[in-house]
């Protein structure tokens, strides 16, 4: 049996991928099981911000698996240290909360802020609640779900988690009506991924910083898709000189390699928690320790955010070249673009699956919109072919 028939009969129908087989990966091209080769622009939702195989990173990687690998936190090990502190310095904090998949750190933020709410805020044992913004996409748990505004996300997988409340994204007013004494958090991705890379009004972060300071509120940042350079900066917060009390990352943090995932903030906040109240069997090993380690020293150079800004700004603009011929809209920031396709002329599926066959990979969302995020190190030209198969693509389904 061929890779895709074994994976429908053996692996759970829990996703509908394209018709491609990856066994192979370079920077920013993968090859298939035919030897055909393929342009990323999907970077594993940006698990692969720095390319496949990066270097650097494999060294690391490498380096340790002949070390030791794990060892759990019942011990110390070498590299957690280095990590945490490197990590903390790339993010202007003093402490990290080490976790391995972004569902974790939500719900590690989630329990923190609760947590902080009680013994710190003084809220009334089990009133906590946290703020969250309708369209939003923080992970698949079973809390996380509960306050997801997505029915294919939620239905028959209830009951829920109580102590949540959804407002629309991008109205701070909206934002600050719902603030009451017992709201302990607001949890928010800075751009909207899944949603279809929704950029908000230039003043809502800010706004979100100003309210939740004056209401004694935390402000959670979910950067586990915008952020570690996706939009030309660290955080997608810089952009707009916003900095949350907790940063949740994940995706890049692992290097494309193994799975890596914090909590990022002060200890008055994170060190609410104590000894045995949550952990993790995998979290801070250290393998994921020494990798993560490499990947903030690449970020500490700067590059590669430089990078992402100057090849957004040509994605960006090349994109915005095709409005009006196939495409309705394109919003974005650094190397990462929701494109809306005109729903009359395909699906955001087909027109994925007219870009494979073209040698590029991307990912549609929510039946029009399809999302480039291709890893920062893709050379320019490649980027501009990618985005001449997408007019390809169009041309060839009717666009005038
Ligand atoms: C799937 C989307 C991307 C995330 C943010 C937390 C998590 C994610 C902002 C959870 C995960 C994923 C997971 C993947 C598809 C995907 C996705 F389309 F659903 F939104 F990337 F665009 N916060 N995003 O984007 O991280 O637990 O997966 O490590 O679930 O199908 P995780």
């Amino acid at each position: 049996m061929t890779g895709i028939s074994l994976a429908e009969a053996f692996v759970a129908h829990n996703y509908h991928p394209l018709d491609v087989v990856v066994e192979s990966g370079d920077g920013a091209w993968v090859t298939d099981v035919t030897g055909r080769r393929y342009l990323d622009c999907l970077a594993a939702y940006s698990a692969v911000n720095f390319g496949h195989g990066h270097p650097g990173l494999i060294a690391a990687a490498k380096a340790q698996l002949d070390r030791i690998t794990l060892t759990s936190r019942a011990f110390h090990n070498d590299r957690l240290g280095p990590f945490a502190e490197a990590l903390a310095t790339l993010a202007g904090k003093d402490m990290v909360l080490p976790m391995n998949t972004g569902a974790e750190a939500v719900e590690s933020a989630i329990k923190v802020a609760r947590a902080w709410g009680y013994r710190v805020k003084d809220v009334p044992a089990g009133k906590a609640t946290i703020i969250v913004a309708d369209g939003n996409f923080h992970g698949r748990t079973t809390t996380i779900i509960s306050f997801s505004n997505d029915e294919q996300a939620r239905a028959d997988f209830g009951p829920f988690t109580p102590g949540f409340v959804s407002v629309p994204y991008g109205d701070a007013a909206a934002l600050e009506a719902a603030i009451d004494e017992n709201t302990v958090a607001v949890l928010l991705e800075p751009i909207q991924g899944e949603a279809g890379i929704v950029v908000p009004p230039a003043d809502y972060l800010p706004a979100v910083r100003a309210l939740t300071s004056k209401h004694n509120v935390l402000f959670i940042a979910d950067e586990i898709q915008s952020g570690l350079g996706r939009t030309g900066s660290t955080f997608a917060c810089d952009l707009l000189g916003v900095v949350p009390d907790l940063y949740l990352l994940g995706k890049a943090l692992g290097g494309g390699i193994v799975p890596v995932s914090a909590v990022v903030g002060n200890s008055d906040i994170l060190g609410v928690l104590r000894p045995g109240e949550h952990g993790s069997t995998f979290g801070g090993n250290p393998l994921a320790s020494a990798v993560g380690l490499a990947v903030v020293e690449l970020l500490a150079t700067g590059e590669m955010q430089e990078r992402a800004r100057m090849l957004g700004e040509r994605l960006q603009a090349s994109l915005r070249l095709l409005l009006g011929h196939g495409v309705v809209a394109v919003r974005g920031a650094g190397l990462w673009a929701g494109v809306d396709i005109d729903p009359a002329l395909a699906t955001g599926r087909r027109v994925c699956e007219l870009l494979a066959e073209r040698g590029v990979l991307a990912k549609d969302t929510h039946g029009s919109t399809i999302r480039l995020a291709p890893p920062i190190v893709v050379e320019p030209e490649d980027l501009d072919w990618a985005v001449g198969q997408l007019e390809a693509v169009l041309l060839e389904l009717g666009a005038g």
